[in-house]
């Protein structure tokens, strides 16, 4: 893996922890193994950026070395207090293997690259109460301030087998008390992981800290389960600490998800250098631990993405963060080209393995779209049942990536049109049943619907890719679906890029940008530690 994304180092790496920007530097710390390529060794790794594109690996923030986190330190959470020191809040798992939570606070507020931090005399500062699984009790939040002053955060949890956010509220931010009832919980879901809590914006792409309040703000509750990261929108009372949501987790099949493809226990924070919300997030492998072991690492984070409230307000949009186009060298561009039915386009004059791809298609004729008959169907089903290579009117149309010469390696990002009883539904789907000659690698169909009507929006994608990455983005981002992949043939310069056109009907390329990418500098300061 080279460097346009951001592989946090060799080793094993999870899920993003305490992201934040101080005093000029984004910090980023995650779970991490110092000791092996898999699971295990919990500890917080600790990454520095300027920019969010170029990174320094620093020492290990915290290790499990405590009686109350000998177990791991597991994911959690920082939060700027009103003096301007930054506070950690995370899990330990104690030497009984309970999930506790505990602070940590830097030793010098004054370097701003945070380099040490110190856990707090009074951990654990909560510990599981009665009732509470205490297997089940983790990944606090970032702390909000109410107009009471106090402080809340939310803790994920199972209760009854309900997937719950605990809340909590504190004065001085290290003694808390239990609030009667959680801030959100589903009896349709189980375990919620990495709860996280936001403010987002009316109309509007600027990020909030997560203390705002007003008019024109909604709130999104994020929580991680089933392998995928979930979101509500509604309208949160500070006063009474009532959440009252929109549509609620797991409703219907339309349930908002992040991402539509691997990404999981992420997290956001807001980005006061630039007023905006940041998301990250764990994308994990599809290959076998064996294979881990044999190439000495495993797990990826995700693009930084801005993250806001589209312009109808019944979901979130993400873009990556604007500084990732530094990285762009290489252009290649056309404009107004058709793409007949059963037609391919190699875009070709850049580095097809490591690249940013920006293309919108515009149809016309759609009255000729095939029908869809069910509303209520699952889009990763239909993705699979009409994948790639099944030929439609309006669609399959859109990029073969990391694609062999001869296409007997590709991943397909693509969209298809259909004709509902008085409307459109537009899908997008990325096929990766042909992306490795490789078995026992997932090859698995990803797909949502776009909310989008192909009457009056053209359909546009942007597509990055990073050797055994693809992070697709929808209709300005309005679907992100993220692949891993692992092609043996369509590697460095064997590796192809097409714009493609399955479906029967023409179409056009409206207009197409692509650019190769440099290599991100991601250099490691780390001092080398014995095993534990
Ligand atoms: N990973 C952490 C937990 C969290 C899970 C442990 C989510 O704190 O619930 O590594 O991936």
């Amino acid at each position: 893996m080279t460097g346009l994304l951001v592989q946090m180092g060799a080793d094993g790496f999870a899920d993003p922890n305490g992201p934040m920007y101080y005093k000029g530097v984004y910090h980023l710390f995650y779970q991490y193994n110092p000791y092996g390529p898999l699971w295990g060794n919990m500890s917080w790794g600790h990454a520095i950026s300027y920019d969010l594109v170029n990174w320094v690996h620093l020492d290990v923030a915290l290790s499990p070395n405590m009686p109350y986190d000998i177990k791991g330190c597991f994911s959690g959470s920082t939060t700027i207090l009103p003096n301007g020191e930054p506070a950690i809040l995370y899990t330990g798992v104690d030497a009984n293997g309970h999930q506790v939570q505990n602070l940590a606070f830097p030793r010098n507020i004054s370097n701003p690259l945070l380099t040490e931090w110190v856990k707090s005399s009074l951990n654990p500062i909560l510990s599981p109460p009665h009732g509470i699984d205490p297997l089940l009790y983790r990944d606090p939040s970032t702390g909000w301030i109410g107009p009471d002053g106090e402080w809340r955060v939310v803790i994920g949890s199972e209760i009854d087998h309900q997937g719950s956010a605990i809340l909590y509220k504190s004065k001085d931010f290290s003694h808390w008390i239990r609030s009667s009832s959680p801030l959100h919980f589903s009896n349709k879901t189980s375990m919620w992981e990495c709860p996280d809590f936001y403010p987002v914006i009316v109309n509007g792409k600027n990020g909030l800290d997560a203390s705002a309040q007003g008019k024109n703000i909604r709130h999104v509750l994020k929580a991680s389960f089933n392998n995928y990261d979930y979101y509500v929108l509604g309208n949160y009372d500070p006063k009474t600490d009532r959440y009252m949501v929109d549509v609620d987790f797991m409703d219907s099949y339309g349930s908002l998800r992040y991402d539509y493809g691997r990404f999981y226990a992420s997290k956001s924070f807001y980005d006061g250098k630039k007023k905006r919300r940041i998301l990250w997030s764990w994308v994990n492998e599809g290959d076998s631990d064996s294979d881990a072991i044999s190439k000495g690492w495993s797990g990826l984070q995700s693009i930084p993405r801005s993250i806001w409230l589209s312009e109808k307000g019944d979901q979130l949009v993400q873009w990556p963060v604007k500084e990732l186009e530094k990285l762009r060298t290489r252009k290649m561009h056309f404009k107004n080209k058709e793409l007949k039915g059963g037609s391919l386009v190699e875009i070709s004059g850049i580095t097809a393995s490591q690249a940013d791809v920006e293309v919108t298609f515009s149809l016309s004729n759609l009255k000729e779209a095939d029908v869809l008959n069910v509303e209520a169907v699952d889009p990763q089903i239909l993705c699979t049942q009409k994948n790639a290579s099944t030929s439609g009117k309006f669609g399959p149309f859109g990029l073969l990536v990391l694609a062999s010469k001869d296409l007997t390696e590709h991943t397909a990002v693509f969209f298809r049109v259909f004709r509902t009883d008085n409307n459109f539904r537009v899908l997008m789907c990325a096929d990766q049943s042909r992306s490795s000659l490789r078995p026992n690698v997932d090859k698995s169909i990803y797909g949502a619907f776009l909310e989008l009507d192909p009457q009056y929006a053209r359909i546009s994608l942007r597509t990055l890719i990073d050797h055994s990455i693809i992070e697709s983005f929808g209709a300005n981002g309005l679907v992100c679906i993220t692949a891993r992949v692992y092609p043996e043939l369509a590697v460095e310069e064997q590796a192809h890029l097409y714009a493609f056109n399955n479906g029967t009907q023409s179409l056009s390329i409206s207009s197409l940008n692509a650019w190769s990418m440099k290599k991100a500098q991601v250099v490691s300061i780390k001092k080398r530690r014995k095993p534990i």
